[in-house]
């Protein structure tokens, strides 16, 4: 049995094409079933149903033999930028190309970032991505606060509870609702397949089919 870890959403519809141009097909709608586990029209593929940030977990600890997931849960998760893992048990081999976004810095119009960066103030950083905001403020030399939140990023500045915040933009609509601009662009963001790497010796052959049709499949537009 090979089992795929997905998150509901724009991951799972995204991988859809993918698993498609492997002949994999999943039977059952996430949105429309309750199920966690969705069988698929290959009796030996399974995909499992996980928080976004739980699929390297899952993917790590061998819940499932693969995962697709975003690079900025993989920073977090521990993998450095260059998506190296160090020592975590989990083998990243594709950029997917999909569920496209970028993490960016974003203030309110009364705060003027530029000067407080200028001045070596400190910010007050709001943010869901506390290790990539920690680490490009460091080598930015800019001295930062950070407030760990779980979502709602946006409302941060608005409260008065930070100065900027650090989080992912795809239309930039939510940040032009909540009168925030955008004042870094730290990095583009895509979802990526990450493999567990015992799982790819004992299983190499299906595994290693499904990475070679999802290379072949990938979209670069
Ligand atoms: O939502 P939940 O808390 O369950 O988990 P999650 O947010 O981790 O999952 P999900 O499915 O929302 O996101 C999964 C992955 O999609 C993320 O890890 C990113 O890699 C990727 N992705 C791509 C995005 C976006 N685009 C995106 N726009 N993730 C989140 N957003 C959010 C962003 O945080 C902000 O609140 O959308 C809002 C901004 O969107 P725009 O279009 O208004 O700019
Ligand atoms: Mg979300």
């Amino acid at each position: 049995m090979i089992t795929l870890a997905l998150s509901k959403g724009r991951i799972f519809d995204e991988t859809l094409p993918l698993l498609a141009a492997a002949g994999i097909e999943v039977l059952e709608d996430p949105e429309k079933s309750r199920k966690l586990i969705l069988p698929t029209n290959q009796p030996d593929v399974r995909v499992v149903l996980v928080r976004a940030s739980d699929v390297p977990t899952y993917v790590e600890y061998g819940g499932a033999d693969l995962g697709v997931t975003g690079k900025d849960v993989l920073i977090e998760h521990g993998a450095n930028q260059d998506g190296s893992f160090g020592s975590v048990g989990l083998y990243q081999p594709l950029d997917l190309q999909i569920a496209k976004c970028h993490m960016a810095v974003a203030v309110p119009a009364g705060f003027d970032y530029p000067s407080a960066v200028r001045q070596g103030s400190r910010i007050t950083v709001a943010t869901k991505y506390t290790a990539m905001a920690r680490q490009f403020f460091a080598e930015k030399g800019v001295h930062v606060d950070l407030i760990k939140l779980y979502g709602s990023m946006e409302l941060a500045p608005l409260t008065g509870l930070a100065d900027a915040i650090v989080d992912l933009v795809s239309t930039g609509k939510t940040l032009k609702a909540n009168h925030l601009l955008e004042v870094e662009h730290i990095m583009d963001i895509s979802s990526h397949l990450v493999v567990n790497q015992a799982a790819l010796k004992l299983k190499t052959a299906p595994i290693r089919r499904i990475i070679d049709t999802f290379a072949a499949a990938i979209t670069t537009v």
